[in-house]
């Protein structure tokens, strides 16, 4: 194979690895529930029946992570506070230690506030959610901010409105469809409070995790073209514009729950950089008048689009697609159109899943979007960084634990970690980076 794209990219480029509390901490008894284990334990929710009660059992293994972190090789690791374990009794404890380890490792911290496990008590319908999260990440930023530097407010608001709130596939299982909205805009909100309470606390390297992938029309008729536009408003637009321009795109504020026009201005509170998770483009096109089932997903019949397979390139063990050229035109597209209220861009989450400790497709799927982010940069997209997801195979939300998206294997039932071949890849890449100073 040709040299390792890592070698290419600039020598003070953030490198890192990226997981989730609910998908790996496990522990579940040892803190308040959130609505991800009260959704669990409905029946039929989780596809093979698991809940993540223990998942890879990080909270106690830690120690044994962070040294696989370390001999990796990478400069940064984003995992994500769980705001039910903050509100238990010693929960901040665990993330305190946590950054300790990590520091004493020479891995840089990189908390994400919010992954979806929201507590069980609250609801994302309500307005006041959003400053309880700002009071939440007071707290947090407190306790943490001598040793952390860069912050992640929120993870994806996008998915976990339109699976959560809309479709009712993750939790807390809501199937609002357009009434969903709101949850949106209070999550927005929510960044955006978040984003003051940790520049209160003195923070300078604040950032969001948005999710978001080229929109492909499925054909070039206007059903098609318009069904696209449409759901790259929903999908795309509605999450990035707010975070980077202060507005919603033209008619979306009018969904929203009353007059918007003071929250926008919190929402469009300036970041340091803008964090993006790509995975792959969604073909779309017109409704089809039936439920379609997508990627592990029922899109119902009543929306006015329908999601179609895209052709012509392999597809992971999940079915999503493998389009690293998407990655480039996806940015290429943000600088275009955001111009200079676009600030540095990193990339928080990028990986695939498929079985197997010697994951050749896992290397291949990186190698591409690696050549295909440095493109990019070289078509003048300001990129700073890029996040592998996921460091170990966790807690794939609905599909439970049967999609594995990490660096390293994890043995369910032994709880054994055993680092696979991309592993290798990727710490080896990062051994052929140029170090300057010596
Ligand atoms: C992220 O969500 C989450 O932040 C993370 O917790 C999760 O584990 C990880 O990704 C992997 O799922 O069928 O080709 O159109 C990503 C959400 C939703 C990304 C669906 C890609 C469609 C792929 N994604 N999506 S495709």
């Amino acid at each position: 194979m040709a040299t390792n794209p890592i070698s290419q990219f600039p020598s003070d480029f953030l490198w890192g690895v990226s997981t989730s509390a609910h998908q790996i901490e496990g522990a579940a008894g040892e803190r308040e529930p959130s609505v991800w284990d009260a959704f669990s334990a409905e029946p039929g929710r989780i596809k093979d029946g698991s809940t993540a009660a223990t998942a890879p059992d990080h909270y106690h293994r830690y120690r044994e992570d962070v040294a696989l972190l370390s001999g990796l090789g990478v400069d940064a690791y984003r995992f994500s506070v769980s705001w039910p374990r903050v509100r238990s009794e010693g929960g901040l404890d665990f993330y305190d230690r946590l950054v300790d380890e990590l520091c004493g490792a020479g891995v840089r911290p990189v908390p994400t506030l919010f992954h979806w496990d929201l507590p069980v008590t609250l609801d994302w319908l309500e307005r006041d959610t959003a400053a309880r999260f700002a009071e939440y990440v007071s707290v947090v930023a407190e306790r943490l901010g001598d040793r952390v530097k860069k912050w992640i407010t929120i993870n994806e608001p996008a998915e976990h409105t339109l699976f959560g709130h809309a479709l009712g596939a993750h939790a807390p299982g809501r199937q609002l469809m357009f009434d969903a909205l709101p949850a949106a805009h209070h999550q927005l909100l929510a960044h955006g409070l978040g984003v003051q309470a940790l520049r209160a606390a003195g923070a300078d390297d604040i950032g969001i995790a948005n999710s978001h992938g080229p929109t492909w029309p499925a054909s070039r008729e206007q059903g098609d073209l318009e069904a696209a536009g449409f759901y790259d408003l929903l999908l795309n637009r509605m999450f990035s514009d707010p975070v980077l321009l202060g507005e919603y795109p033209e008619g979306v504020g009018d969904l929203m729950p009353g007059d918007v026009s003071a929250d926008l201005k919190v929402i469009g509170e300036p970041l340091d950089w803008y964090g993006i998770n790509y995975y792959a483009p969604t073909r779309v096109g017109a409704p089809q008048g039936e439920d379609i089932e997508f990627g592990g997903l029922t899109i119902p019949a009543e929306l006015p689009f329908s999601v179609r397979e895209i052709e012509g390139y392999p597809v992971t063990d999940f079915g999503w697609p493998v389009v690293p050229e998407g990655l480039t035109e996806l940015l290429t597209g943000f600088a275009e159109r955001f111009g200079d209220r676009l600030p540095p861009v990193v990339i928080t989450e990028n990986g695939c899943s498929y079985e197997g400790v010697d994951d050749q497709e896992r290397i291949t799927y990186l190698d591409g979007h690696l050549r295909a982010l440095h493109r990019a940069m070289e078509a003048g997209v300001d990129v700073r960084g890029y996040f592998v997801w996921s460091l170990l195979d966790n807690f794939e939300w609905a599909e439970g634990f049967a999609r594995r998206f990490g660096l390293v294997h994890v043995d369910y039932d032994t709880l054994e970690r055993t680092p696979k071949a991309s592993y290798a890849w990727l710490r080896d890449g990062l051994r052929s980076r140029q170090r300057t100073g010596g």
